[in-house]
């Protein structure tokens, strides 16, 4: 028994130290850094030939790892050396970006790259300290930094950052990514999906410059049930945290408060005031707040709103809102492939905002920080989610670890952004007692990390008892969310269109009711009569007759249909219609709207 406990213990212990992460830092942003985006050298490697011998051991656990470590990125000095790669010979790309998109001969990759990219630089004051950051890179990450590993990331969607300060040098200096693609059984999510697996460095990479005790994360909201306190939690990072004073300032509410640490580094606080706008859909307004230690100041615009549901109500600042969505997909919009800037999702949120939209549902694992933080200055209410998608392997303990973990990253990104009202925990997993355990060991973890949001996941919908007619969220984990949420494709999947017409809903649960995805796939310019499949009359056929089905819910608070954009996914083979993209879009991939657009714009102007 002992025994078994301590195994038990090496293998939780060793699984989570294979995903610790450095502490997030807060706000990157607005903090002073230095891109590393730009180009990069790198090596396809499907057989991981630079991280494992030919006996398939890893050169980074030996102890003189040989220079045919990609890591070690040896420079060709000794003539006479077997060297088999040579980085600065090798191609470039750009970086950020997906291989997939960015590289014909990649299209399908799914494996080992190698990416390089040197640099000098000059630390701008002396005991300062330099932090490599990683908006997000798809799937598992090792970095190393001059020869050195920095550490291992999981997970497609999250930032993660490392220190570099102690291996930094002036010049010539060589950060070297593993970047591997691969699905796993085990991984989150899964083998399966619906969307293109794309492999790389997908979003910003920085250098973020720090004094030597510096503000690494703060946490400053609303708080729930008192709208004239605003709560804050502040965590500092460095040798010298203990009893520091921090200034606290938000000009535009005259708030200047200073605030002692305790022994670790961190202080909370409450500062109240009777004059706060609140931040809403309808006026996003943002303060500007300063966090001031020594001489660093730190600035951020943070919005001040409660969420809550009462009864089958959703509340906004204590105002009931019916939430105008859309899910979608982070494509960009002009070219293809992942979206990682500013202008991808500016575009998406504009087409959303001319649909007549106050919510969007960013499907289905967290996208960049950009979107946020322009939902945040465009006042569009943000549904997040974690990549817990369909068949994850729910017993299996690593499983859970990194599901929780890629939750934890994106908590801690978005924690501060008003737009962000609810969480997702999953989408369309079968029930199963080892699911519904998962799924709620997840949500109580979001609940103590984040109590001022609501929980949902996108649920299934079944038959009610015995009848056909009749419809239901029979499910365990709808006792657990806030707000009860679920996809059903009536009239697509499920039917045709004039289905939805016999079809009713019986919802037992009395909580506000969300319809995460619904939709039919139509190809652009495709036009026939509204009983032929991918036509845009068909479409447009499934959300007339949807809708009507749908808003009679006596408890419906909100839609998201499915979805914004036609997105690339290899289920997707039809010749001539789908060619690679699933066309579930009310606009195409190429910015054309399809007629359903227009369905739905009407249903939302005439809900204001
Ligand atoms: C769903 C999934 C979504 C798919 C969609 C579809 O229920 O949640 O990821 O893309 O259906 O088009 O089938």
């Amino acid at each position: 028994m002992k025994l078994l406990s301590s195994l038990l213990f090496v293998s939780v212990f060793s699984i989570l130290s294979n995903l610790a992460q450095e502490q997030l830092i807060q706000n990157v942003y607005l903090r002073e850094s230095t891109s590393l985006n730009g180009m990069w050298k790198y090596i396809v490697d499907p057989y991981e030939n630079g991280f494992y011998n030919y006996r398939l051991e890893p050169f980074e656990k030996q102890e003189k790892p040989q220079k045919s470590a990609f890591f070690k990125n040896a420079k060709q000095e000794d003539k006479t050396e077997l060297l088999e790669y040579n980085f600065d010979k090798s191609d470039s790309i750009s970086i950020p970006s997906d291989w997939n998109s960015q590289k014909e001969n990649l299209f399908y990759y799914e494996g080992t790259v190698w990416f390089k990219k040197s640099f000098n630089y000059n630390i701008k004051k002396e005991n300062n300290r330099v932090f490599v950051h990683f908006g997000a890179s798809n799937y598992e990450t090792d970095v190393y930094f001059n020869g050195e590993k920095l550490g291992k990331h999981i997970g497609g969607f999250t930032p993660f950052n490392y220190e570099i300060t102690h291996l930094l040098q002036k010049k010539d200096n060589f950060l070297v990514v593993k970047v591997d693609n691969k699905r796993k059984k085990e991984g989150v999510p899964t083998l399966n999906t619906d969307w293109w697996n794309y492999g790389g460095i997908t979003r910003d990479v920085k250098l973020i410059e720090t004094s030597s005790t510096f503000i690494n994360d703060y946490f400053i909201q609303l708080n729930k049930n008192d709208r004239n306190t605003i709560n804050g939690k502040i965590q500092l990072n460095g040798s010298d945290i203990s009893s520091k004073e921090i200034q606290i300032k938000i000009p535009e509410l005259k708030i200047n408060k200073k605030i002692k640490t305790d022994k670790n580094g961190v202080t909370t606080f409450k500062i109240s005031s009777k004059k706060i706008k609140y931040w809403s859909n309808k006026n996003p307004h943002l303060y500007e707040v300063f966090l001031k230690i020594n001489d660093d100041i730190i600035k951020d615009k943070i919005g001040f709103r409660t969420i809550k549901t009462s009864g089958s109500s959703i509340l906004l600042n204590d105002e009931k809102i019916y939430l105008k969505g859309i899910s979608i997909h982070e494509e960009s919009p002009f070219r293809g492939g992942r979206g990682y800037t500013k202008k991808d999702s500016k575009k998406l949120l504009t087409w959303a905002k001319e649909l007549g939209c106050n919510y969007v549902r960013l499907a289905h694992y967290p996208h960049n920080e950009h979107m946020v933080r322009l939902a945040d200055e465009m006042g569009i209410l943000v549904w997040e989610e974690n990549p817990v998608y369909w068949t994850i392997s729910w017993k299996n303990k690593e499983t859970y670890n990194n599901a929780k973990n890629q939750l934890a990253e994106v908590i801690s990104r978005d924690k501060n952004r008003a737009s962000v009202i609810i969480w997702s925990m999953a989408n369309e997993t079968p029930t199963s007692n080892a699911r519904n355990a998962f799924l709620t060991s997840l949500a109580e973890f979001t609940k103590k990390e984040d109590p001022t949001r609501l929980i949902s996941a996108a649920l299934e919908q079944s038959d009610y008892k015995n009848s056909k007619t009749i419809r239901t969220i029979n499910d365990d984990f709808a006792d657990i969310v806030d707000v009860l949420s679920f996809n059903q494709y009536i009239g697509w999947y499920d039917g045709l269109p004039e289905k939805t017409e016999k079809i009713s809903w019986k919802i037992t649960q009395n909580k506000p009711v969300l319809i995460s995805e619904f939709g039919a796939g139509a190809k652009k310019g495709f036009y026939a009569d509204k009983n032929t499949r991918w036509s845009e009359e068909f479409q447009e056929e499934v959300y007339v007759k949807t809708l009507k089905m749908l808003d009679k819910i006596d408890q419906l608070q909100g839609l998201s249909p499915w979805i914004l954009v036609d997105f690339k996914s290899p289920r997707r083979v039809l010749p001539e219609i789908q060619d690679g993209y699933n066309r579930k879009g009310l606009i195409s991939e190429k910015g054309e709207k399809k007629k359903a657009f227009f369905v739905l714009q009407k249903f939302y102007n005439s809900k204001d």
